[in-house]
């Protein structure tokens, strides 16, 4: 018998970097951070931050920094949490004006069209943020990260949010602006798109410099050549 061929019915987006800039917001509060413990991380070494969660982040740092067994977990937690609180700081002044260029009218134009909208966050602060930026209603699912035992690069986020969107993950398309996220979402067995440099994001199936080049059409035409 021949198998249906899998349509695309979902987009499942990450957050920072994607719909909105937070990933400089992070960058600073990480180096703020960083700076306290007598470590200087410049923009490239936050490439590999990217997507990874909290704790994962703060132990790159001091793994980084050759001090990863000078901190108890308390002392990590205490440290990851006045990172949160920096960040929180940061993001206060949050409102529509950041969505990325493309991003408002590319979810309009995806729920015209009938596809299912999810989100893939592995920050814990993304609720708030989807209502900063008043773009909350368009996600019919949200992961939850901290119901998943193992962040990105591993596809458990990816594949929480199909499950809720109640879709397999062959008819998903994946939006990342992390390495981590790139291999996480080719992990769950979706097809991965790619905002960024292409240094960074060997593994995207289809890539774009930005979100501007970010389109509807263009993602559906690279599935079909896939
Ligand atoms: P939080 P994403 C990720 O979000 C960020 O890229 C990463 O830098 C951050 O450490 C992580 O969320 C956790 O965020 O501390 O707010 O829980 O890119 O997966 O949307
Ligand atoms: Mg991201």
């Amino acid at each position: 018998m021949i198998g249906v061929l899998p349509l695309i019915k979902a987009f499942i987006f990450d957050l920072d970097g994607v719909i909105t800039d937070t990933a400089d917001l992070h960058f600073e509060a990480w180096r703020k951070c960083a700076e306290k413990l007598g470590l200087t991380i410049d923009l490239s070494f936050n490439e590999q931050l990217k997507g990874v969660d909290r704790m994962g982040s703060l132990n790159r740092i001091l793994d980084y920094g050759g001090i990863a067994n000078q901190y108890s977990m308390e002392e990590k937690q205490r440290l990851a949490e006045e990172k949160n609180e920096y960040y929180k700081k940061l993001i206060l002044d949050v409102s529509p004006k950041d969505i990325l260029p493309g991003i408002q009218p590319l979810l309009v134009e995806m729920k015209r069209d009938g596809y299912k909208i999810g989100l893939a966050s592995a920050s814990k602060n993304a609720p708030t943020l989807l209502k900063s930026l008043e773009i909350d209603e368009f996600f019919e699912a949200k992961a939850d990260p901290s119901t998943i035992a193992k962040g990105k690069p591993a596809p458990d986020i990816f594949l929480q949010a199909a499950s809720i969107l109640k879709v397999q993950p062959t008819e998903c398309i994946g939006i990342e602006d992390a390495n981590a996220g790139i291999e996480a979402i080719k992990k769950a067995g979706m097809f991965a798109v790619g905002i960024g440099d292409a240094e960074y994001l060997k593994e995207a199936d289809y890539l774009v410099y930005s979100t501007v080049e970010l389109t509807l059409e263009n993602m559906l035409k690279a599935w079909h050549s896939r």
